[in-house]
């Protein structure tokens, strides 16, 4: 895993002054075990500005695809940088909004896995213990661990792909509907599991449904207790909130429009609705600014100990790119400047999400659509990350034009993770 950047570049006061006096080779291994110290401007490695012109046309993009506004909110070095276009709403035609509240759908499965780790910090359950240590009788295979859920190698069938096979339908069905966990850990067992235990990685709701229970069942209270109390609170999100099954958003917000199956057909504003067939794999409510400082405080190691961090930045790739990746709860992309970042994307009716930070914390990108069924426009909005992370490209040489294999820019292409052809 790699080293947080802010180890690699700890630096004590007395070697800066020992480089400068030219007493000590400016690569020897330096720095008191364990000393969190500041960056010199020396060491930093060059940290591209964020290109707020591709951000924009990235946003423009996603409505050029379908999606009635966007947002990205950016923060770094040198301070936010936030850009909106289009509306949140389409009946009063109100601006996009960047303090508005929205639907952060999978998301909140980084939420459920802070919670989870601090409870295995605490020593309440372990990693690799199974399930059903803790829920007996729970699961039809007791080699399913813990670490299989929130690495999505469990095998339990996600129920999501039958529930919302037709999408208005399916979630004119369910939106008002109030769930018990054991309902959707039903419905995924009544399918046939999709891997043994262990074996690959198959994206499923269902297990950040059985991550609710475990946390419910260890803490003995409802999870919006564990995520109020130790990260709303903590860290003074004030536009995070989960409501289940409250089915409005609180608060200034933006509303989401779901896309028809049928092309042309017209938007359904879906913004209010239970969430209940998600639940803590889904119904976080959230800001960017809010997403922002989660990302990033995640990063820095406020939530989580070191032991933790580093079980949830252990990736395995996720297709056959190489750039896609799933730790535990969490999703790192390879960006094409080489830099890495970690976070994870969100997809609930109407509502397109991602929110990213560099592994040191120091740079953070949270952007929405207010629309979801309707891949281009997701892809679109993933183009946020290139742009705001790896900064503007050089103009290509006329020469290497033409010969142009896949560049950087290709790469905010590449389709987003639940935006696979089978999803959608
Ligand atoms: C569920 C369907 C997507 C969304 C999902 N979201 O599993 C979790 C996530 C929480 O990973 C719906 N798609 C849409 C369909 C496709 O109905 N027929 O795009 O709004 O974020």
């Amino acid at each position: 895993m790699p080293l947080s950047s802010h180890r690699r570049l700890a630096v004590s006061a007395t070697l800066i002054a020992a480089l400068a006096a030219g007493v000590v080779p400016a690569t020897s291994a330096f720095a008191a075990p364990g000393a969190p110290v500041t960056p010199t401007a020396a060491e930093t490695p060059a940290v591209p500005a964020p290109d707020m012109d591709g951000v924009v046309a990235a946003l423009n993009s996603a409505m050029a695809n379908g999606a009635p506004g966007a947002m990205a909110r950016f923060v770094g070095p040198d301070g936010v940088r936030s850009r909106t276009v289009g509306v949140q709403d389409r009946v009063s035609g109100a601006p996009m909004d960047i303090h508005s509240r929205f639907r952060i759908g999978s998301v909140s499965k980084t939420f459920s896995t802070v919670v989870l780790l601090q409870l295995v910090e605490e020593g309440k359950l372990q990693l690799d213990t199974s399930v059903n240590t803790y829920l007996p009788g729970l699961l039809p295979d007791d080699r399913i661990t813990v670490r299989h859920l929130l690495s999505h190698r469990s095998g339990l069938a996600d129920y999501t792909n039958a529930m919302f096979e037709h999408t208005v339908p399916g979630f004119e069905a369910v939106r008002n509907r109030v769930f018990s966990y054991q309902e959707l850990v039903d419905l995924s067992l009544s399918e046939p599991r999709t891997t043994q235990p262990g074996v690959s990685y198959q994206y499923s709701n269902a297990n950040f449904v059985v991550v609710g229970m475990l946390i419910e069942k260890l803490t003995g209270r409802p999870v919006a207790d564990a995520y109020e109390r130790r990260i709303f609170k903590p860290l003074k999100l004030g536009r995070t909130s989960y409501v289940h099954p409250e089915t409005r958003i609180k608060g200034a917000h933006v509303r989401g429009y779901l896309h028809p199956d049928e092309e042309g057909g017209a938007l359904v504003d879906s913004t209010e609705q239970t969430v209940s067939w998600a639940q803590s794999a889904g119904a976080v409510i959230s800001s960017p600014a809010d997403l922002n400082t989660f990302t990033s405080a995640l990063m820095r190691g406020r939530l989580l100990s070191p032991a933790m961090m580093e079980a949830m930045t252990t990736v395995t790739p996720t297709d056959a790119t190489n750039t896609r990746f799933y730790g535990l709860g969490l999703r790192r992309y390879n960006l094409s400047c080489g830099t890495q970042v970690y976070g994870h994307t969100g997809t609930v009716q109407g509502f397109y999400t991602y929110t990213f930070s560099t592994r040191d914390g120091r740079r953070s990108v949270s952007a929405m659509a207010n629309t979801s069924n309707h891949g281009a426009a997701n892809t679109a909005l993933g183009g946020t990350l290139e742009a705001a992370f790896c900064g503007k490209k050089p103009a290509p040489a006329a020469s290497s034009r033409a010969a142009a294999s896949p560049t950087a820019r290709d790469l905010t292409s590449l389709p987003a993770e639940r935006d696979l052809p089978e999803r959608h």
